[in-house]
């Protein structure tokens, strides 16, 4: 049982939460849950992010202390993640003693090995972002913040530096080179995040990692309380104070996965890694590890625009609730994982792709198929499992993979060259490749093709059905082991689509599995010994005959939009 140990952002207090935060923690707890379903020992993080100057004056607007403001929107974080049944293992907020005690103890030994160092800076100030632009950058951006538009200012003051410039050449052949350096190995992707990472590392000077001022929000620089820990630094070090403890360690141990978008690639991709490298310098931190991979996905916009709150277009609470209530949570799950912003291009949220996907693989694909064959099940054979009998393979045209036909499976008659490619109609080895190609897919985080392997077990099934005919079948009595068989194999087959599509779609797979007599979700609640119930759940044959199958109402009924 190898640790897993996945990441989200800690999400910024001062907003609610939106989509775009919902949409990391959902995309962690697909791969969290696929994880844990595997056996590994897993543990998923996400929180909150508070020590910005800003909570400091939304507080005050509002005749709050910053950390009641905290409390209070860290709440909605917690609550919002609750009602959407993320996973996660913890939930970290920065203004905990726990974070604190940390934090002040990492900075001390970085001071104490010279990685941190007391400096002058000058430069180009983003006040929205609470960060400096590099002059390029700021050039770039005619002196005006990349991220808001408003301008910077010149300023200097006096800083404690981190030495990036030291760690600028590791950091480049470890991206470059890839593969082990020293014990670590580290990755950026997707392939066109780690290239711009790469460039900006080359050009790399040491970043400031406090602001001057006394603070009581905040954590100061240990033996200099004028000076208040940058609340990026302060930020980052989450993932690492959260399993600093003798109970945890070994999750950090096998290198993280973090989840972030674009937007804050520099610090997780650049600044973090190279924090961890000089921590692992320092006494009894040796066995700080760089993350495995920095995953920096892209962005949500919506209804075609960026999301913003002038435009109106946010898709914020009140829209998700709407989106959870009419549909249901295994629906925001799904659109988010099957359209969502993985890899380098941005995704359009609109009401429109929200019911095509919903109705076209939810409610026609996976809903009706379920329907389909328990309904043939409950009248064909009174709602109890036939037997599957060794059957001649009925060859038949049929729809192509990718996937290399063994010859043996062509030779037994199971397949058959056509024009169109191999056809074959043999639905244990389909599923089984689909499976593979799944779980594989997930593995490298690529959701939605991982979930398109699923789903194409279920359209399989679907093809099946429409060439073998059970429902034509039926009428000639002496078919009707045949019938049983086409049908024990549809069942099968679905039942090991549901085990692939359980991360996705766990309430639908669950409403399934107890239908049809399968006490998975206990078994997996109660699954302290880490066995890999995964592999032993998509194995072809599991289904006992005899077994009663009950109909029930539709997974997922149809969509239809109200006239106007
Ligand atoms: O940056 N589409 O917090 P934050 C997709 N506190 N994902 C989006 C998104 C969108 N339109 N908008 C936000 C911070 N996100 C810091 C992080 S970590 C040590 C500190 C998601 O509240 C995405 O994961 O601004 C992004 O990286 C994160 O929210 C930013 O959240």
């Amino acid at each position: 049982m190898p640790p897993y140990y996945i990441t989200t952002p800690i999400y910024y207090v001062n907003d609610q939460p939106h989509i775009g935060h919902i949409y990391t923690t959902t995309v962690a707890d697909i791969i969290a849950r696929y994880h844990r379903m595997t056996g590994d020992d897993t543990f998923f993080l996400t929180g909150t992010d508070e020590h910005a100057a800003k909570v400091v004056d939304a507080a005050a607007e509002r005749g709050l202390t910053a950390q009641e403001w905290a409390d209070e929107n860290a709440a909605a974080f917690e609550t919002t993640f609750a009602k959407l049944d993320m996973s996660h293992d913890d939930f970290i907020r920065t203004s905990q003693d726990r974070h604190k005690r940390k934090v002040e103890q990492y900075v001390r030994m970085l001071i104490d090995s010279g990685d941190v160092y007391l400096g002058e800076y000058e430069g180009w100030y983003d006040a929205g972002e609470e960060e400096y632009v590099p002059e390029k950058r700021a050039a770039e951006h005619e002196y005006k913040s990349p991220i808001s538009g408003r301008a910077l200012v010149r300023r200097s003051e006096k800083n404690y530096f981190f030495r990036l410039s030291a760690y600028r050449n590791e950091l480049l052949t470890l991206l470059e080179q890839g593969g082990e350096v020293d014990g670590c190995t580290f990755k950026v992707e997707p392939q066109a995040r780690r290239n711009e990472i790469i460039a900006r590392i080359k050009e790399a000077e040491d970043v400031p990692i406090s602001r001057k001022g006394r603070t009581d929000w905040g954590i100061a620089v240990p033996g200099d309380p004028d000076h208040t820990i940058y609340v990026w630094i302060d930020a980052l070090f989450n993932y690492l104070t959260t399993v600093d403890t003798d109970e945890r360690r070994h999750y950090w141990q096998g290198g993280a996965v973090h989840l972030i978008a674009k937007d804050i690639l520099w610090f997780h991709a650049a600044i973090w890694p190279a924090v961890l490298l000089a921590l692992r310098k320092c006494a009894g931190y040796e066995w700080v590890n760089l993350p495995r991979v920095v995953y920096a996905h892209s962005f949500w916009i919506s209804e075609g625009q960026k999301m913003s709150k002038s435009l109106g277009n946010f898709i914020d609470l009140e829209k998700i609730d709407h989106y959870v209530e009419t549909f249901g949570l295994d629906a925001l799950r799904y659109f988010l994982a099957v359209r969502g912003p993985m890899g380098t291009t941005d995704s359009d949220f609109s009401e429109h792709a929200f019911i095509e996907t919903y109705n076209s693989d939810l409610a026609n694909t996976f809903g009706n198929c379920v329907s389909r064959v328990t309904k043939m099940i409950g009248k064909y054979f009174d709602g109890v499992l036939p037997r599957a009998v060794d059957l001649p393979w009925p060859v038949v045209k049929y729809k192509t993979y990718e996937i290399d036909v063994p010859d043996e499976i062509i030779a037994s008659g199971q397949a058959e060259h056509t024009s169109e490619g191999v056809m074959e109609l043999n639905l244990q080895r389909l599923t089984s490749d689909l499976r593979e190609t799944s779980s594989e897919r997930l593995l490298h985080l690529q959701l939605s093709d991982a979930q398109e392997s699923a789903m194409s077990i279920v359209r399989e099934v679907d093809g099946y059905i429409d060439k073998t005919q059970p429902f034509k079948l039926v009428k000639d009595e002496t078919k009707l082991p045949e019938v049983g068989t086409i049908l024990y194999n549809c069942i099968e087959a679905l039942r090991i689509a549901s085990v692939l599509l359980w991360p996705f779609i766990p309430n639908a797979c669950e409403a399934f599995w107890q239908r049809m007599g399968l006490d998975y979700a206990a078994q997996m609640r109660a699954n302290d010994e880490h066995d890999n119930k995964f592999s032993e759940w998509t194995r072809w044959g599991q289904f006992k005959p005899g077994t009663p199958i009950e109909k029930g109402a539709s997974l997922f009924p149809r969509y239809q939009p109200p006239k106007t």
